[in-house]
């Protein structure tokens, strides 16, 4: 084997080349040369062949070679894709003068709008906004909440456990917490979030949004909780929308109430959706229970305070009169766009 024989392909190559008229006869060619069993390739398979003195030179010359041929044929190929798309562009003609395609503008998706709704109210009641963390640790979420482990009031969060302690919070509550431990009273806070429960029903989501509520100061009473919860329904069903609170229980207030609103799905008749009561619930609500500012360090001889939590769904649904919780996370264009 002899650097004449490369020189050999390489013109045979060149020849060949001039002859191609496509990029079908390209493809041919490729594989002629420098295909899996192809000329330049049989040639490196024989490298065993010769003797070891002059393999490195042979070697690098049938390189030499093919990186040429290769050029040559990326050359070809660009100019055979031109032509294609220089003949495809002057057999279709463009109007330039037609209208553009117009590009859907996004919204806000309507449970963001009501949050922010429900924010904007308390602001204008005096509220600050906090924030806190999703991924929560047991402390947060039930211990500093006078729920201690083992304690039977954590059935009523059916909880997303994760490695190490950790959980998804199952309500917006430890933020409460969260901000007692760097605040001192006076204190009014709302925190809006996302929370998460292993559920799944018409009225109730696996992810699903709360705002938290938060008063300390002296002398807060019940009065102060209802007179706020009161002007806040207001403005967001208007006055004549029936509500009720009644008495309940939550181990981090005392006493606790849940409110409930009129169905909007029956007007209070009795339906699937209320499951034939009525009401729909929005909130609980309720004195925060002096063994919770012991967690916190905050003096309940002398302060006082209230919280809340309301789930922004319900009230989207009552607005919008939505009768499944469901619609919200489906991504169904058509529902998302009534909005
Ligand atoms: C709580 O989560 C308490 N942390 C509320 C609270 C805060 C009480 C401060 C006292 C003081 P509850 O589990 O009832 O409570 O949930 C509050 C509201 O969230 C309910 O009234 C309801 O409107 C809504 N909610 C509850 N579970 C779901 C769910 N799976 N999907 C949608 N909304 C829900």
């Amino acid at each position: 084997m002899t650097s004449g024989k490369i020189e050999e392909i390489k013109l045979q190559a060149g020849k060949d080349l001039d002859c191609v008229k496509s990029l079908q006869e390209l493809e041919l060619f490729r594989i002629k040369y420098l295909g899996k069993n192809g000329l330049l390739t049989e040639l490196l398979k024989s490298l065993r062949n010769i003797d070891p003195s002059q393999r490195p030179a042979f070697g690098q010359a049938v390189n030499l070679a093919k990186k040429e041929i290769e050029s040559k044929l990326t050359e070809k190929k660009v100019e055979f894709e031109n032509q294609v798309l220089t003949k495809k562009l002057s057999e279709k003609e463009i109007d330039i003068t037609l209208p553009g395609k117009r590009i859907p503008r996004g919204k806000k998706h309507p449970i963001t709008v009501v949050m922010e709704d429900l924010v904007k109210i308390f602001r204008r009641l005096g509220f600050d906004i906090a924030e806190g963390p999703d991924v929560e640790t047991e402390y947060y979420n039930f211990e500093a909440l006078n729920i201690p482990k083992y304690h039977p009031s954590r059935d009523m969060w059916a909880t997303f456990w994760l490695e190490n302690g950790l959980l998804l919070r199952t309500h917006t509550s430890p933020v409460q917490i969260r901000i007692m431990e760097k605040k001192e009273p006076p204190l009014a806070f709302v925190v809006p979030g996302r929370v998460y429960r292993r559920d799944d029903d018409i009225t109730h989501s696996a992810v699903f949004h709360q705002l938290e509520g938060l008063m300390v100061d002296l002398d807060i009473t019940f009065g102060n909780l209802k007179g706020v919860l009161t002007a806040f329904l207001h403005a967001v069903f208007g006055k004549d929308k029936k509500v009720r609170f009644r008495p309940s229980y939550f181990p981090f207030t005392e006493p606790s109430a849940e409110v409930d609103v009129e169905c909007s799905s029956c007007n209070g008749k009795g339906c699937r959706l209320c499951k034939n009561t009525g009401w729909l619930e929005i909130l609980g609500a309720g004195m925060v229970d002096p063994n919770v500012f012991g967690y916190v360090d905050i003096d309940p001889e002398k302060y006082s305070g209230f919280a809340f939590g309301l789930g922004v769904e319900r009230i989207a649904m009552i607005k919008y009169g939505i009768d499944d919780i469901r619609l919200f996370y489906e991504n169904d264009l058509k529902f998302l766009r009534q909005f």
